[in-house]
């Protein structure tokens, strides 16, 4: 099966030249944008996924548009969502990807090359958010299985593996998982968008454990992000 992608690349100017058509074998899944191969150009790894199975590639920007295929690597069973992150703190930008019951992380080598360091985990991963949890300077992660209850936390070890820290089932489905410093007090705090038109916010204790703070109404977006940056605890005080 032959899949069409459309990129659009940018004038400059604020707007879009003409679609580039790319013929690919197999479908992307999920792409995400790093300078894997450090000449200031901004490259693109994709998920692609088609009936050959199942693969990891990254293209490197020859700065007019066009892509070379760097590298490519069978990705197992099921990825769904792919994230870039130095996770071993060497400069390279390295591969995530929340696979069936796995974090894999695909480590940037000099050569080119990507050495795969894979993380076992109890459910699937579709959404990933990648941040220092605990302030130790080392890549952590959240993910979640879209459409269960579950979340799950793993703190880096810098070598590309991921020491999990909590397993914790919801009350409701979540859909994915954002993260960012939103009450500003310089620990990376959680966001939850969940099945039932809620956001559920987490803020972080620094420690890569969170409190549960507020549920918020998404249907009233004005006020979900007026309480998302407050991250006020005046509302469910539950933690977990
Ligand atoms: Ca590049
Ligand atoms: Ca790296
Ligand atoms: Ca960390
Ligand atoms: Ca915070």
């Amino acid at each position: 099966m032959t899949i069409l992608s459309l990129f659009f690349f940018g004038t400059g100017e604020g707007s879009f030249g003409e679609e580039v058509l790319w013929s690919l074998a197999s479908s992307p899944r999920d792409l995400a944008v790093g300078d894997f191969d450090g000449d200031g150009n901004p490259d693109m790894a994709a998920i692609l996924v088609g009936d050959d199975g199942n693969f990891v590639a990254v293209f490197t920007s020859q700065g007019d548009g066009s892509f070379d295929l760097l590298f490519e690597s069978p990705a197992g069973i099921s990825p769904d969502a792919l994230t870039v992150a130095d996770v071993n703190c060497d400069g390279r930008l390295d591969l995530m990807v929340g696979n069936f019951r796995s974090i894999d992380v695909y480590l940037s080598k000099e050569d080119g090359t990507f050495e795969l360091v894979s993380t076992p985990t109890p459910i699937r991963r579709d959404s990933l958010a990648v941040a220092d949890f605990d302030g130790d300077g080392l890549v952590d992660v959240a993910a979640c299985e879209r459409g269960s209850p579950y979340l799950i936390v793993g703190l880096g070890r810098g070598d590309g593996g991921f020491d999990l820290l909590s397993t914790e089932t919801l009350d409701r489905p979540i859909e994915c998982v954002l993260t960012g410093d939103f009450n500003e007090d310089m620990s990376m705090d959680l966001v939850l968008v969940v099945g039932d038109g809620t956001i559920l916010s987490l803020t972080g204790r620094g420690d890569g454990s969170f409190e549960r703070t507020s549920h918020l109404d998404r249907r009233r977006p004005g006020a979900a992000l007026r309480a998302a940056s407050a991250m006020s605890t005046t509302m469910d005080t539950s933690t977990w």
